[in-house]
């Protein structure tokens, strides 16, 4: 092997190379195992002392000199490589950022605030009642015997009963017992919460719905307050004028009792889904507290008259912003909820 010649064609061969597998190759082709170089080392065991002494350096100058030449090399593919990942990579810190979605409040929560507040401007205060109630304040304190008409069709049809007793409350009204039980008259309060009814769901009736229950009881507190009180309620809420109508009705637990009705704001009473083709949306039940109520709660209906209501807050909220289906409240669909 000719010695400056190798040398020559090995620089060549690393010139040449292109890749790091390129320069893998050469290595294994002068320096591996069974590369060139090992096999003149192999040689050179057969020669005389003097000239295993002189190939053995050249040799050695060869190897050193290929090593470092193969290091160089490739520490410059290692370089350009990186620098391409670098520019790959790189990114434009003026570019603007992902945009991290705030969630917000459901309407019914937005809306049972606003009314919260139209209330409390009024001097109601806000109180809350249980979701888990007995029969004796959802049905017996409210005036509703065990074989009354109204029982049997609410508790056969509409009530979810508790297996370990107690049931679902079907409306807010049994929370006017407690707050009587607890405070003394004057009082003024709405009570929001949910209610739970088992009947079959349409476009205005769900299982789990909102009510906002209103009680005023005062010395002389009579329907004529309420009318004033709901007429400013639903003036301040829609912020304009609405048609209503107050309907005879009946409701064990007040007398007189009716039903308020307004006029259908998805249609402008034209007739839709939401108002069931009729052009009115029932909004609530209401009427002057039985004097039984009042008892059951423990005021002397001597001394003490006042009315109550009792409010669908998924209705307001449908008559509020156009909404014809009360399904969509609980439907969990984004396109409906990021409207509002
Ligand atoms: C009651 O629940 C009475 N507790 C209301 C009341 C309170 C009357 C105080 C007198 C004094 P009613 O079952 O009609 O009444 O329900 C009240 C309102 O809830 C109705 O006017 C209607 O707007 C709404 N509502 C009734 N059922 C459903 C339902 N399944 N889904 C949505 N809203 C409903």
């Amino acid at each position: 092997m000719n010695l400056k010649s190798t040398k020559n064609q090995t620089k060549k061969e690393i010139e040449k190379a292109k890749s790091l597998s390129d320069l893998d190759n050469i290595f294994k082709k002068y320096l591996g195992k069974k590369g060139l170089l090992r096999t003149e080392f192999l040689k050179i065991k057969k020669l005389s002392k003097k000239e295993k002494i002189r190939i053995g350096k050249e040799l050695n100058t060869l190897r050193v000199f290929l090593q470092k030449e193969i290091a160089k090399k490739a520490k410059e593919f290692r370089r350009k490589e990186l620098s391409k990942q670098e520019k790959e990579e790189e990114f434009d810190i003026t570019l603007p950022g992902k945009k991290i979605e705030f969630g917000h409040l459901h309407p019914l929560t937005l809306v049972q605030r606003e009314i919260a507040g139209i209330f409390q401007s009024m001097g109601f205060e806000v109180v809350e009642g249980p979701e888990i109630e007995t029969e004796w304040y959802n049905f017996d304190a409210l005036n509703i015997p065990e074989d009354h008409p109204a029982r049997v069709a609410l508790s056969l049809g509409k009530t979810f009963y508790l297996k370990g007793g107690g049931l679902m409350r079907t409306h807010t009204s049994c929370a006017q017992i407690h707050y009587m039980e607890k405070n003394n008259p004057p009082l003024r309060i709405i009570v929001p919460g949910k209610v739970f009814r088992a009947e079959a769901t349409d476009a205005s009736h769900e299982t789990n719905f909102y009510q906002i229950e209103g009680l005023m009881v005062g010395r002389d507190v009579s329907a004529a307050n309420f009318k004033a009180v709901i007429q400013k309620f639903l003036e301040e809420f829609f912020k304009t004028s609405i048609k209503i109508k107050l309907r005879p009705s009946y409701f064990p637990f007040t007398e007189p009792s009716f039903e308020l009705d307004m006029k259908c704001t998805v249609c402008a009473g034209k007739g839709c889904s939401a108002c069931k083709y009729s052009g009115w949306i029932e909004l609530l039940g209401a009427g002057m507290v039985h004097p039984n109520v009042l008892k059951n709660g423990g005021l002397n209906p001597k001394n003490w008259q006042g009315f109550a209501f009792g409010m669908s807050l998924d209705r307001l909220t449908m008559m509020k912003y156009k909404i014809n289906d009360i399904r969509l409240f609980h439907s969990g669909d984004l396109r409906f909820l990021k409207q509002f």
